[in-house]
């Protein structure tokens, strides 16, 4: 690399502090959340020292509307160093839109900051009205959501493999104003009204200038904790904690999420008419060993199971029954190839072996925090629809395959 030129972790790590930063400031829960989630954390550490990745360590996530703001949204993070990983079908649970979730990928990115960005592309395909489809793609298609000095940046850093100093600043300032909350909306409110009732999520997109950040979660080291701490505070905290049960060896990941503020919105036309929009939430998560493709087939199995279990037992109860069946020890964790593991050595020659952290998201969770947070109705599923080839192209590349990454990174299996 050219010297001068700043590493895509740093660019990041300056991203994501900035958005931490605007976002606090636009919604004062999430400072809440961050004081709560440090206190739990400096009580649950070894030692009573959190580590230095966990009290930065974010995810945001955020929705756009066409395959070309996904394929630059792409080419964006990777200034950060941020590659797609993964692929989310959220239609079979009703939510018109798939999804990536850009993340670094080696093991000293990761460790320098996780940040993570849950992206969705709107699936306009899957409305059906076919004027309000046509009306929907012709605002999305004369909207432009990256600021000029953007986009020439993310060629510069193309053509030249980094940015310079200067050039990082005005990258990351630049960048934070797409992610950036605005209450006007670019329709009125008859038109407003037609998109939230096709869906809550069409209207979020396609009725503001661009994907503001819908959350940016903190990591706790005791979600249970951080959870009664919350409802002890009087936080309108949702009751099910989306993900495992809890366990002596964490795995994957735990959630939990507030209902959506009603913020308040001016539509266009109208001469700025009030209206409420509800799109933004809090969430905390807690993080576990990433599973072996056998590991997670014995996830995806027993949650299914708990899911299914007697409607009249509650849903606690349920899931911790069903995953009395997945050893929680580290020894039959690891002996039946269940979780991917890294040797750590210590002074005296001898190692002991620890969990990979798991880096992304969970589809079922996603789908529950999707739908809690776009209000209470149901909508009907759109089927069994998946698209990751349509995703890819619209992407303009392949998403990389999560096992795969944790395989490279493992010691065993
Ligand atoms: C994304 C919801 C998914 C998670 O943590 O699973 C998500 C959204 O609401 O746009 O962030
Ligand atoms: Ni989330």
């Amino acid at each position: 690399m050219t010297t001068g030129l700043v590493d895509a972790s740093t660019i990041r790590d300056r991203f994501c502090g900035a958005l931490s930063a605007m976002y606090r400031a636009e919604v004062p829960l999430y400072g809440d959340l961050l004081a709560i989630v440090a206190q739990v954390n400096a009580r649950a550490a070894p030692a009573g020292e959190t580590p230095a990745r966990v009290e930065i360590e974010r995810h945001g996530a955020i929705r756009v509307g066409t395959a070309a703001e996904l394929a630059m949204m792409g080419r964006v993070f990777a200034v950060m160093g941020m590659e797609p990983v993964g692929y989310y079908d959220l239609a079979p649970a009703g939510v018109p839109v798939h999804s990536t979730a850009f993340r670094p990928i080696t093991e000293e990115a990761l460790a320098r900051n996780p940040f993570r960005v849950f992206c969705s592309l709107l699936r306009l395909e899957l409305i059906a009205d076919p004027d309000l489809r046509r009306e929907a793609s012709a605002l999305l298609a004369a909207r432009q959501i990256f600021r000029p000095e953007v986009l020439a940046l993310v060629e510069r850093h193309e053509a030249q493999g980094g940015l310079d100093e200067a050039e990082a600043d005005a990258f990351v300032a630049g960048l934070l104003e797409t992610f950036r909350w605005h209450e006007d909306t670019l329709v009125d409110r008859a038109t407003y009204d037609r998109l939230v009732a096709s869906h809550r999520l069409v209207a979020d997109v396609v009725a503001f200038r661009g994907p503001h950040i819908n959350h940016l979660t903190p990591r706790t080291l005791d979600i249970d904790a951080a959870q009664a701490a919350m409802l002890a505070q009087g936080l309108d905290i949702k009751e099910v904690i989306e993900g495992p049960p809890p366990r002596v060896i964490p795995i994957l990941l735990r959630q939990t999420s507030f209902k959506a503020l009603t913020e308040s919105v001016r539509f266009a036309g109208d001469e700025g008419a009030p209206g409420r929009h509800t799109a933004r939430f809090g969430e905390i998560e807690q993080r576990g060993a990433a599973l072996t493709p056998k590991g997670r087939a014995l996830y995806d199995r027993l949650l299914a199971q708990a899911q299914a279990g007697p409607a009249d037992m509650p849903y606690e109860r349920r899931l911790v029954q069903a995953f009395a069946d997945f050893p929680d020890d580290m020894e039959a964790l690891v002996e039946l190839e269940l979780i991917y593991v890294r040797r750590v050595e210590a002074s005296d020659g001898s190692f002991t072996l620890e969990p990979l952290t798991y880096e992304d998201f969970l589809p079922v969770s996603a789908a529950g925090i999707f739908q809690s947070n776009l209000g209470a109705e149901s909508h009907e599923t759109y089927g069994e629809q998946s698209a990751q080839a349509v995703f890819e192209v619209a992407l303009g590349r392949a998403v990389l395959d999560p096992f795969a990454l944790y395989a490279a990174m493992a010691d065993r299996p």
